[in-house]
């Protein structure tokens, strides 16, 4: 409920978020067009152990298009309507929900955080669907406005209507639906007239360039997890357990405001540094390890994502700085790829082309042009952020102002990744050649990750305070 909080009690500039969320619904409106019949659910609480709820989440595409941080919240949008062409249906007052759970926004609150005029309340959303169907709509209005409707009725009536929802990911054949195409099955029976289709890549593509509003929550959230990863840098020292320099790192989100992290932390020191989701965040840093972390908070319902690797005791070793650096160079490779108009697979193999050849010179590989390099090189370094972290958006779309991504080349040295490979006489002798160095670099994984927005001017760094090369990191943990 924060953020319906903050925005009730006008923490962010008066009306100028409004604006934006009426913005992008014009938006959505204007892509599906006046025979359309737009409906989004917002998320449902769910259980974390008995009568106790996870933290809410809310779907993000509902508060997208809403601002509203309440279960139970429900968006339709008619574009062809003359003057109510977005409804918003809140949860009914219950002053004893009130007393277990907290407040419930009132239908004026709603209307003032969102800026949707026409609030109703979720009891009478059954009912007004059931209008919909039989061109009959419920609600005080209809009578003043008999033709209110007549553009969606018209097309119901010809054939023509149409009903989106944001179906997202398609289940598998043997998966259970999910509950919006439940729903969507459900209408396909009913709205006669009416046939299905999906505006995710409508509002997908809409969350994936960000709004002049949303760059500046970027910028802030950006900032409280920059300032969150400077805590942890000088909270780390050996003999400290992981979990305490964890401690530090989301005490600067709360303190900052912020509801919590975006993600679970991940903070691994020596071989949990190789470990890609480490979460336990149980063990005590020795000295001559690296401590990895990867965390970003969600701040007003958007969220950077950041990566630091740096040595527990303050001084990189040879070893540990041969590895950052490559990383580092990677990271630069890729930066001056991202460029408007590429793709992120560009990006992704500006960053490929160093590795493989830093890889060589370390004796991790034999062959910079061979595959060999997915063997420490694991996972892709490009991915969209926003509300969620690896947030929605086509990656066929070229790069264009707006865009907001991370870069984040990682380099893993686990023995055991030699025992993975299939075993033929090629990876024999990979294996025996490389063994040497693999056993000087093993159990050490380093990760660097910015946050970017992408600027008519270039790539704006959203996490530029975070200490980055082995002598910036060097000097800040002395303190310096
Ligand atoms: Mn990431």
């Amino acid at each position: 409920m924060l953020l319906a909080t903050t925005l009730v009690t006008a923490a962010a500039p008066a009306g100028e978020l409004q604006d934006d969320l009426r913005a992008r619904r014009e938006a959505v409106s204007a892509a599906l067009g006046p025979e359309t019949l737009f409906i989004q659910f917002s998320a449902p609480a769910r259980v974390y152990s008995n009568d106790v709820t996870y933290e809410y989440r809310q779907d993000s595409d509902l508060l997208y298009l809403t601002g509203i941080d309440q279960e139970g919240t429900i968006l339709v949008m008619l574009p062809g309507n003359r003057v109510m062409r977005e409804f918003l249906f809140v949860r009914d007052p219950d002053p004893r929900h009130e007393h277990w759970s907290g407040h419930l926004l009132t239908k004026e609150e709603a209307r003032e955080a969102s800026g949707v005029e026409e609030v109703r309340l979720v009891s009478e959303f059954h009912a007004f669907l059931k209008g919909l169907m039989n061109r009959r709509p419920a609600g005080k209005r209809w009578n003043v406005d008999p033709g209110e409707y007549a553009a969606f009725f018209d097309a119901l009536g010809d054939g023509r209507a149409r009903l989106a929802v944001v179906f997202g990911p398609r289940p598998g054949p043997d998966e259970d639906l999910p509950p919006v195409f439940r729903f969507a099955e459900k209408m396909r029976q009913r709205l006669v007239g009416a046939t299905l289709v999906d505006a995710t890549d409508v509002v997908w593509g809409l969350r994936q360039v960000k709004t002049p509003y949303e760059q500046d929550v970027m910028r802030r959230s950006g900032k409280v997890s920059s300032n969150a990863h400077r805590a942890a840098m000088r909270a780390t020292r050996p003999g400290r357990y992981e979990y305490e320099v964890e401690a530090e790192l989301e005490k600067v989100y709360v303190e900052s405001g912020a509801r919590g992290w975006s993600y679970p932390s991940i903070v691994g020191s020596g071989p949990n540094a190789t470990i890609l989701h480490y979460e336990r965040s149980d063990r005590r840093m020795e000295d001559g390890d690296v401590l990895l972390i990867d965390a970003a908070a969600n701040y007003e319902g958007l969220t950077v994502d950041i990566t630091r690797t740096w040595p527990v005791n303050g001084r990189f070793s040879p070893e540990q700085a041969d590895l950052w650096k490559l990383v580092l160079g990677a990271q630069e490779a890729g930066k001056e790829a991202a460029v408007p108009g590429a793709l992120t697979t560009a990006v992704e193999e500006a960053t490929a082309v160093v590795v493989r050849k830093g890889l060589l010179e370390l004796g991790l590989v034999t062959d910079a042009d061979s595959e060999q390099f997915r063997t420490w090189y694991t996972h892709g370094v490009c991915h969209w952020i926003g509300m969620d972290v690896h947030d929605v958006g086509d990656y066929r779309r070229p790069l264009e102002p707006g865009m907001t991504f991370v870069i984040e080349p990682g380099i893993y040295i686990r023995e055991s990744a030699l025992d993975l490979l299939p075993d033929t006489p090629e990876n024999q002798a990979f294996v025996e050649a490389v063994r040497p160095a693999v056993q000087r670099y093993r159990d050490t994984g380093v990760r660097v990750e910015d946050s970017f927005l992408l600027t008519a001017e270039g790539l704006e760094t959203l996490s530029e305070t975070v200490p980055r090369t082995v002598e910036e990191i060097e000097s800040f943990m002395a303190g310096q």
